[in-house]
């Protein structure tokens, strides 16, 4: 098993990091993305995402020949996959992007050739993708049509990476492979070996496509707890978060910490994959995502009554106010924003138009065009000294590194425990 030219299509969180993980070791390496400004972003040996210790090794990749990018897919022995599944309306999942993708590498497969969905998805999709791929190129075989016989290998491989540490346990974690065939586990496992220090744990493809979707619901469980925690501790007068330290003293409790929210394109749509295929069963998991998706709700409700204190007893009018919000992205010390609560909550506070709502958030040099008209970036110093009133959304290091002697407001609404 030679893997001489591997293919990963989406060069975007996952794909990025794993393509510059192959080029690193002298792997030919071809990154397809449909974006031509990020395909040039990577040619000239830069990134366009934040992720520590990335740009040097797509940089040196580059340099030395291993790792180029372009718009269309072109031959490779092993293919992967890595492009978004967002979701639709109603929380279904939307798999045009993978579907696009699989399509397009179609007519370039051949006999021997790997194929290697990473992109989190519904379980059944790598029996999907197949088919797709079987009406495409009806001259080859494919592990549905002849089992161990196939001329081309499918697998589900999630990848199961910590944005913000991602070049570590990239190479670290252990891999759950999802064979279609053990002779496509085999294969899979060979390429992965060609990084991975962790272990490959093979399995068949639709247990690792639950196994992905079931990591992170596990996860989000656990933050709705801490956040509901957060709610009846507010209610009840109680510091949630020595709370917290308190229970996790026991040899059995290890409570997650609240926030404004979930975020991100994982935790936060992932469960959702769950619920659409399982709308009966999967009760305890649609409510954790509904607890997780209405903390930002709630955040605005005590951002309001402390406002309405702060005016009862300052000598402000509202129109004179100003609250300024720490941190838009989904969590420390990174600069994504999807599915951000901060920004959701940030959004609110703008659209409640009471004020001027101030941002501070180190690792964006623009707001989101939503935000742009109603809210304006200042520097974390502006906003210490001059606003009246402070949401902490995100526990950004910088933020960390404020000393809350320091922080004169006496309207503060900390979602993360930041400065107590
Ligand atoms: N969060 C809390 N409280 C906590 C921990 C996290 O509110 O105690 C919030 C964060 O602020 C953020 C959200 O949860 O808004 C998600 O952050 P995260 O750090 O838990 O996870 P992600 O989305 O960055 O990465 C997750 C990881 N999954 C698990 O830990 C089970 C990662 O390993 C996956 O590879 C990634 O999803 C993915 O791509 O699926």
């Amino acid at each position: 098993m030679i893997f001489e030219t591997i293919s990963v299509t989406g060069l975007g969180y996952i794909g990025l990091p794993t393509a510059a993980a192959f080029a690193s070791r002298k792997k030919s390496v071809i990154g397809i993305d449909i974006n031509q400004q990020v395909v040039d972003t990577i040619n000239r040996g830069h990134i366009h995402i934040v992720e520590p210790d990335l740009e040097q090794v797509v940089q040196t990749a580059v340099e030395q020949g291993y790792f180029r990018a372009t718009t269309q897919p072109v031959a490779a022995d092993a293919f992967l996959i890595a492009v978004p599944t967002p979701f639709m309306d109603e929380h279904v999942p939307d798999m045009s992007f993978v579907r696009a993708a699989t399509m397009a590498l179609a007519p370039v497969l051949k006999k021997g050739d790997l194929v290697i969905l990473e992109s989190t998805s519904p379980v059944g999709t790598t029996e999907q993708l197949a088919e797709w791929l079987a009406a495409a190129r009806p001259d080859l075989r494919f592990p549905q049509q002849v089992g161990e016989h196939s001329d081309i290998y499918i697998a589900y491989c999630p990848e199961r990476v910590l944005p913000g540490n991602v070049m570590v346990e990239l190479i670290k974690n252990d891999r759950v492979i999802g064979g279609m065939t053990p002779a496509c586990s085999a294969r899979a496992c060979a390429l992965y070996n060609l990084f991975l220090e962790g272990e490959c744990v093979v399995t068949d493809a639709r247990t690792a496509e639950m196994c992905k979707l079931t990591e992170n619901s596990f996860r989000d469980v656990n933050i709705a707890f801490a956040n509901e925690l957060s709610l009846i501790c507010a209610e009840q007068g109680i510091d949630v978060w020595e709370l917290i330290r308190l229970a996790n003293r026991h040899p059995r409790v290890n409570i997650l910490q609240p926030g404004p929210g979930v975020g991100g394109h994982c935790i936060a749509v992932d469960p959702w994959f769950i619920v659409a295929q399982n709308p009966i069963l999967a009760r305890l998991i649609r409510t954790a995502r509904e607890v997780n998706d209405s903390k930002p709700h709630w955040v605005l409700r005590q951002v309001k009554a402390r406002v309405a204190d702060c005016l009862a007893e300052s000598n402000l009018r509202a129109s004179e106010l100003t609250i300024a919000c720490l941190g838009l992205t989904f969590k420390p010390d990174i600069d994504d924003l999807r599915e951000s609560p901060a920004l959701e909550v940030a959004q609110l506070i703008a659209h409640w138009n009471v004020g001027a709502t101030w941002v501070v958030e180190p690792n964006v040099h623009t707001l989101p065009r939503e935000m742009a008209a109603k809210a304006q970036l200042v520097s974390l110093e502006h906003a210490l000294q001059q606003a009246d009133v402070l949401v902490m959304l995100v526990d950004h290091k910088q933020f960390k590194a404020v000393n809350g002697v320091q922080v004169t407001q006496r309207w503060i609404i900390d979602t993360k425990g930041v400065w107590r």
